[in-house]
Parts: C-alpha cells; structure tokens; sequence
C-alpha cells in the first residue's frame, strides 16, 4: 500500500526570480512539517534543497531539487527551481510536473525579469498559480507595489487571500481574508497566535474578504446563487470555488511570508493541503497521438521522466510522476520511445541529496529511482500493452554557444561522452561537432550554464576543459558577373591531362536572377546548399566543345570551392554558373582533369567578381527596467547594433537589434553585469550580410597568414 493516496499528494514547484527567497521557503516548510529538525541557511550553505558543492560555494540554487513535506496528513512534494534564467530548463521540467506553482516574488523588488520569463512558462502549462510575496521583514518591503505590479503584470485574476501589518523589519503580522483571522508571530517566527481582526483593519479586512468572495462566487453560477441567497460563503464553499478557479487560470490566491523569519509557511502549507489541486482534479495529462491519459490510480501504470541526474559514481537516477496506476517494486515496465524493457527495483522518496526506498508510490505521486537501462528525460514509462506515449517537455532553444576543448590533447573521445552525458542531464544543452568551424560547439541558455558546465567536466568527470570563442559561420558570395577561362594541361611523363572551361558565374538571388540571355541553355542544376542559400549550374555548350560526361566533373571542382570558399575558407553561397565554352584532347581529356579546370575556373572568376563576405545576424530582444536603458543602449551600440524599436512592455523597456553574431560572444554577462541582473535578452538568426569593409580585410589577411 501507498503511503499517501492521489487525493492527498499535491505537487508544488517553487519558481521565481534568483534571490527571491524560494530555497529557503523550502527549507521552512521542511522544519514546519518536522521533516528537519533545524533550518539551514542559503549563508551558511546547509539547506536541504541546494546541497550541491557549487550551489553552497555559490548560494544560489543551480538545480532542481525535490523533496516532499508531510503536513496535516498530505504529503506535499516540493520542486524548487533555479530563478536564474540561465537555468530555465529546470523551471520547464519542474513546471510539467507540478499541478501548482508557488511563484515567490521579493517584496523588495516586486515582479522581476526572470519572474517574466517563467510566467510564459506557467500560462503555457496552465499551472495553477500562488503568488506568494516574500521577505516582508525587510527594511524596504512594499506589499502595496509589489500587488500592483503583479495585478499589472498577471491581471486582475490575482486575489490577495493574506495581507500583511507592520511589513518592515518589524514584521510580525498577517490578516488572512479567507479565515478572517490575524496570525500574530513570535519574533523567532514558527507557530502564530491566533488572534481576531482589530478594530483598526475591520474595514480594510471586511473589504478585501468581499472582494475575494465575490472573485470566487463569480466563477461559479452555484456559489454565486449561494452567495445571493446568503450573503456570505462558507469556508468550505470558499475552497471548492477557488480550487476550480485556480485550475480554470481564474484566480491567482496571493500570500504574506517571511521564509527567512518563518513566518506564513504553515498558513501557505495548510491552504496547499485543502485548497490546491490533487493531480486527478487537474485537466488529463496530454498523449502524443493526441488522446487523454486521467489520472487514475485503477488503470494500468505509466511514469513520465521529468528529469534526470547522472554522476559518474552515482549512476543515473531517473525522477518521474505517476500519472497513471500505482507502481510498486519489482516491476517490469516498457519504455515507449526506446523500446526497452527496465526493471524497477527500488523507489525512492526524495529529501534533496537524501532518498528514503518505499514500496510503492500511487498516481499522482513523483519519486526517483535508479538503474535505469535507456531511459532518458521526456521518455514514458508503461506497463507491457498499456502503450502510451506522454506529451514531451517542450524546452526553450538553446541561446547562446561555446566552443570547449580538452586541455590536454587525447581527451578529445573522454570530453565527448562526458558531454554526452550532461547533454542528457540538462536539455537546453546542445552538442555539435561542427565540421565547417572545426571546434565543438555548445549551444546553452546563458553563460552561467556554460561554467556549470565546466565545474561538472572538472569535478565529476575529472577532465579539465578549455573555452575559447566560437569561430563565426562566414559565408562568401560575390556581387558581379565576370566570365573566365582556364586552362589544364600537364604533361607528367606518359599521358597527360588537359581540359579547358570557359565559365561564367554572377550573383543569384531567388526569384530574380535570370537564365543567361546570350547563350543557348542545354541543361539546368539548382543545388541547396547544405549550408544556406543556392548554387545554380547551367551548361551552354555548343557544337559539343565540351562532352556531356564531363559536366558533373566541373559541377565537382565548383563544389570543393565553395565549400572552402575562396576569400577566408567559409562557404560559398548564391552563385550563378554557366558552363559556355572549352576545349577537349582526344587522349588527355578526363574527369580529373575537368573538374581541375571547373574548380580553378571558378576561384579565379570569385576573386574578380568583387566578392563579399557575410556573417550571421541576429535579432535581439532586451527586455530591461527603465532605470538601466541608457547603459543597455550604450553597451548595444559598441556591438555594432542596429537598434529597430523600442517599446514598454509592463513596466519594462523590449529593445529589438539587429547584432551581428561575433558582436553578440558573452553579451549574456555583459547584459547582466549593466543591468545588475535585471535584464535579460532572447536573440534569434535572421539573415547573412555583409560584414564591414575593414573586417573584411582583417579576415582575409588573417585567412592567408594561416594558409601561408
Ligand atoms: N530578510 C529576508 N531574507 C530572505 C528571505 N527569504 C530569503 N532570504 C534571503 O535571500 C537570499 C536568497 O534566498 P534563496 O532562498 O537562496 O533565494 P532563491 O529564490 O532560492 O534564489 P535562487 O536559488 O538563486 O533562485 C538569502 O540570503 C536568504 O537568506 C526573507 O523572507 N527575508
Ligand atoms: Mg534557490
């Protein structure tokens, strides 16, 4: 048997922006429930949830972690979730998962950037959302802007369910409007004095409890009748209003905290046990073929793999969510999308870095376990015949990249699969052996992520790594129309070689560049190129000065330049070729020999056809308090920016640039150190275009040094 049933396990994943306070909310509401019997501290590096060696050196939490708090007869598991944006694949997988979340706003700072960006997440989901305002002991505490901006920023649909009374660093206060109840705290926080509402709040608290009622009758035509018969709502109907409200994204319920000063989390964890809903009471999981899995613990069983953690010692351990049937060890169950089989020995219940085994988990629950042959994040997990395929998680673009290296040479396979693995640990990670730069590339979310990156090659993997700047993807192209000739001809002892072509070759754009007027067109190639953009291959010979036969031999040597273009070695784009004359020797004339001619034909025709190099650009949105635009425009403008518009978005500025990509290496933290944090940027290709004409020079001159 289960420990907990679906109907008393609720999922909650803590997500907002970096320094909010969420990690240690988490910690509070471990001590609270007992689960710990002394509360660590982000400072002295000993919370449950940011147990890693980096998170503690660098007191924020780089991963997601799951722990769970029994309270009050429910078990409550607990996601906590990166703020930082670099670190937004956690917040996504957590998210998938969880059937609320608790967005933890700073009551110093209100509705910050990163908050922004895991909203988009959570109105995608349609997560049920509490806003929980935090730090109300500081000094600089605003509950009043810090409701606005949320209202402004997630709509009306917020409801303030608590509000605070002596928020400052005497804090000690809370009016809740659904028990209509102060919570009065001893400076040490912990278990509150119940008390009843002053005179001096009855009004304000009698308003504010109107408003919420009515927000809750007005979702629901049977409590709306109810509240018209009676006046009033009971706080039973109160619950079951909300509950549908928060499902329905009809109501945001907003809280009073001081996870430092432990005051409000036993409030929070209390409306989560009643109020908040069970997995069943929320919409069926979505399945790939596009039917409906409910959450129903009598079916048969399927796990989705939300997450996974693989540590060279450790070995994998795979974090799932029952979202169907009850699984219970040992178990044989199939994996859709590799097809294997695995064996589930041991289930785990998570407290962070520590596991508790159980026995058995019913749906709705999320625990871990290990050993797991070929099973990997996003895959689904399924009894034998109970084939069904779980929606995966759909993870952000990775945004930025970096080229990483060994430090010593002959590491080169180790970093490989070592990449391999981590690749597997954090989807937003993206690996490329990139044969055109000739370094490897990794794609990510933002620096941070990258030096993480690092540390785990050097601690867990004990392989030192190397980063260097990415090489820019150039490409060549010319801007007009020359005809050439080249001659081959060899005589190397007995036979020789000789092949003449004459060629000419001129822009191409799509849709605009014509088939050569002036000569006769025999036959027509239209190639794209792997790389981007087009060659265009025509063959006007006449009176048979060229054979046939010979056509895809020049078509060869053309294609070994462009892929090594002329001008710095990139590739070759938009061209127009025509093959107009030449000359064959009876006996000397061969494919080796025409596609020498093709290839130097082509070279010689690039150089004089005033080529041109192109880089990738990219457009950049930035989105940044006003206070801090001036330094974002100005360290924009020093990257050869074009900026394309400005224009608020809340109570923010979005700038849109176009940047070329060798402008944009370490802008994450460059964007981050002028806006102290609180900027953030999203950037995406848009076209090649011609790079200056003096970087053009540098290019090349350093392209022939390299060759020389
Ligand atoms: N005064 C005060 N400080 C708090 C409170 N909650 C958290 N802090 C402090 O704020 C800092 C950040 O807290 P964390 O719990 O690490 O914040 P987080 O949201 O987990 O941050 P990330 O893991 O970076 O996303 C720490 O120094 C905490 O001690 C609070 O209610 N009051
Ligand atoms: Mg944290």
């Amino acid at each position: 048997m289960a420990e907990f049933d679906l109907k008393h396990i609720k999922n909650i994943a803590l997500v907002g922006h970096s320094g909010s306070g969420k990690t240690t909310l988490a910690e509070t509401m471990l001590f609270e429930s007992g689960m710990i019997n002394r509360r660590g501290s982000i400072e002295e590096g000993n919370t449950v949830s940011d147990y890693t060696e980096i998170e503690k050196e660098r007191g924020n939490s780089l991963f997601s972690s799951v722990m769970h708090a029994n309270w009050r007869g429910f078990k409550i598991n607990i996601i906590d979730t990166p703020g930082l944006d670099d670190f937004v694949g956690e917040v996504v997988s957590a998210l998938r998962v969880a059937d609320t979340a608790v967005l933890v706003l700073n009551a110093q700072f209100g509705v910050e950037v990163s908050t922004e960006l895991q909203w988009e997440y959570i109105e995608n989901y349609k997560t049920p959302t509490i806003i929980a305002i935090n730090q109300l002991d500081t000094e600089k505490a605003d509950f009043d802007l810090t409701v606005d901006q949320s209202k402004e920023r997630f709509g009306n649909k917020v409801t303030v369910v608590q509000y605070p009374l002596n928020q400052g660093n005497d804090f000690d206060t809370i009016i809740d409007l659904l028990k209509m109840t102060m919570y009065k705290f001893p400076a040490e926080g912990g278990k509150p004095e119940k008390l009843p509402i002053p005179d001096s709040e009855r009004e304000r608290a009698d308003r504010l409890h109107n408003e919420l009622v009515e927000a809750i009758a007005e979702n629901d035509e049977g409590l709306m009748e109810l509240y018209f018969e009676k006046g009033e709502l009971d706080e039973d109907e109160m619950r079951k209003g909300l509950r549908s409200a928060m499902i329905n994204h009809d109501i945001f319920p907003l809280f009073c905290l001081s996870a430092k000063k432990n005051m409000g989390s036993g409030r929070l964890m209390g409306f989560i046990d009643n109020v908040a809903p069970s997995a069943n009471e929320m919409p069926p999981e979505k399945l790939k073929n596009g039917e409906e899995l409910p959450c129903d613990p009598n079916a048969k069983t399927a796990l989705f793999i939300f997450k996974t953690i693989s540590e060279p010692h450790l070995g994998e351990m795979s974090f799932y969510k029952v979202q169907s049937g009850i699984i219970s060890t040992p178990k044989d169950l199939e994996n859709s999308q590799t097809k294997s089989s695995e064996r589930i020995n041991q289930l785990f219940v998570m407290q962070g870095k520590t596991r508790e085994s159980v026995d058995s988990m019913d749906a709705g629950d999320i625990g871990a376990t290990v050993k797991l042959k070929n099973t990997h994040t996003n895959n689904t997990l399924h009894d034998k015949g109970f084939n069904v395929t779980i929606e995966p998680i759909a993870y952000p673009e990775p945004q930025i990249r970096m080229a990483i290296k060994p430090a010593r040479k002959g590491e080169e396979e180790k970093l490989a699969q070592a990449l391999h693995h981590l690749q597997d640990e954090d989807p937003t990670i993206r690996v490329e052996q990139s044969q055109e730069l000739k370094q490897t590339i990794v794609y990510g979310m933002g620096e941070l992520q990258f030096y993480i990156l690092k540390w785990k090659m050097e601690h867990l993997y004990h392989i030192q790594v190397e980063f260097e700047e990415p090489r820019i993807p150039y490409r060549e192209t010319i801007q007009k129309k020359v005809d050439t000739s080249y001659r081959h001809k060899k005589q190397s002892g007995g036979a020789g070689q000789f092949a003449e072509v004459h060629m000419r070759v001129e822009p191409y754009q799509e849709g605009v560049t014509p088939p050569p007027s002036d000569f006769t067109v025999r036959g027509k190639e239209e190639i794209d190129l792997p790389w981007g953009g087009k060659l265009v291959f025509y063959n006007c010979i006449v009176g048979g000065a060229i054979d046939n036969r010979f056509m895809p031999s020049i078509l060869k040597g053309v294609m070994e330049k462009m892929e090594e273009g002329p001008l710095t070695g990139s590739y070759v784009r938009d061209v127009q070729i025509s093959i107009y004359d030449g000359k064959m020797h009876p006996v000397d004339s061969n494919d080796a020999a025409f596609k020498t001619a093709g290839r130097m034909a082509f070279r010689n025709a690039f150089r004089e056809a005033n080529p041109k190099l192109l880089e990738p650009i990219y457009e950049v949105e930035v989105l940044t308090p006003e206070d801090v635009m001036g330094e974002v425009m100005s360290d924009l403008q020093t990257r050869r920016a074009l900026i394309m518009g400005m224009d608020a978005e809340g109570h923010y500025q979005k700038i849109t640039a176009r940047v070329p990509l060798s402008e944009l290496y370490k802008y994450s933290s460059a964007l981050r150190s002028v806006s102290q944090g609180r900027a953030r940027h999203t950037r995406k290709f848009v076209e090649y275009a011609p790079v200056p004409a003096e970087v053009q020079h540098k290019l090349i001159a350093e392209y022939e040094e390299s060759e020389a």
